[in-house]
């Protein structure tokens, strides 16, 4: 598939893919959604790409759904159908991808963008990145996973308060709460970034992408079944 909305790269073990509608600072059209779902699945399979970076082009990550691209529909739009056949396929990827995606959030990360940016199994936060749940100000809910997986990560109160202001995050609360791993100065940011992809990339590809799995499957299981799921995982590591 040739990308326009995107870029994607391999190089040392580490696929990049970058989201690239920097004029509208990475907002999520048809074409963008569909174009990294089908990097997430070629990372996926490509056996040399054993560690994968998402950041954006330009100042942001990604302002969310394109609103622009929304509102001048007049095909019968659903949201709840561009929800299911598009973002659902996108997160439902990224997690299933059995190999640390790491988010390098080089700048706001807003709406459908911080559902994505959270999808991600390990974020690393420029100075300058924000988190904001826009959806409230259009009068929307949450979506993209965002209900899911935001009060697993920060708990249901910052969660919640995140949603009712729609304000932005600075990348130091971002840090306080849990929502990123780790917070660089714009200027070392790249290099962070790089650092830890390298380290990953070297690692057991396989029991990264296994333990992957098991945490997310524990989400749904008692300690039984949840110790049970870990012996026969770690059978196959
Ligand atoms: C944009 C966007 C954008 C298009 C900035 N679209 N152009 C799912 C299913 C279906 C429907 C609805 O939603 C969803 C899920 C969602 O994601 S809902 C939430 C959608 N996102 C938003 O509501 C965020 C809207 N954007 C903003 O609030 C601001 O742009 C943020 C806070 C992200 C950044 O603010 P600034 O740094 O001040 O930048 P800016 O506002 O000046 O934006 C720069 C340019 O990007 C500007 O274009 P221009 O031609 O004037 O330079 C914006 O129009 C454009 N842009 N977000 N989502």
């Amino acid at each position: 598939m040739d990308y326009q909305t995107i870029l994607y790269s391999t190089e040392n073990g580490t696929a990049t893919l970058t989201l690239s509608r920097p004029q509208t600072l990475n907002a999520f059209n048809d074409q963008m959604i569909s174009e990294a779902t089908d990097a997430f699945k070629q990372a996926d399979r490509d056996a040399s790409v054993r560690c994968i970076t998402l950041t954006g082009a330009g100042r942001g990550f990604s302002s969310g759904q394109d609103l622009a691209d929304t509102q001048n529909r007049d095909d019968g739009f659903s949201i709840g159908e561009h929800l299911r056949h598009g973002y659902h396929r996108l997160i439902k990827q990224m997690i299933k991808t059995e190999k640390p995606i790491i988010g390098a959030i080089n700048g706001v990360a807003a709406g459908a963008g911080c559902g994505v940016a959270l999808a991600c199994d390990f974020r690393i936060a420029s100075e300058k990145a924000t988190f904001m749940l826009a959806f409230s100000k259009i009068g929307l809910i949450p979506d993209s996973g965002l209900n899911w997986m935001l009060p697993r990560l920060i708990g249901y109160a910052r969660a919640y308060q995140m949603a009712l202001t729609a304000e932005k995050l600075p990348a130091s609360t971002a840090l306080e709460w849990g929502l990123v791993n780790v917070v660089a100065p714009e200027v070392e940011f790249a290099a962070e970034v790089q650092k830890w992809a390298t380290q990953f990339a070297n690692g057991a590809t396989r029991a990264f992408g296994l333990t992957k799995r098991s945490m997310y499957r524990s989400f749904d299981m008692d300690l039984d079944e949840a110790l049970e799921y870990e012996a026969h995982i770690q059978d196959i590591a």
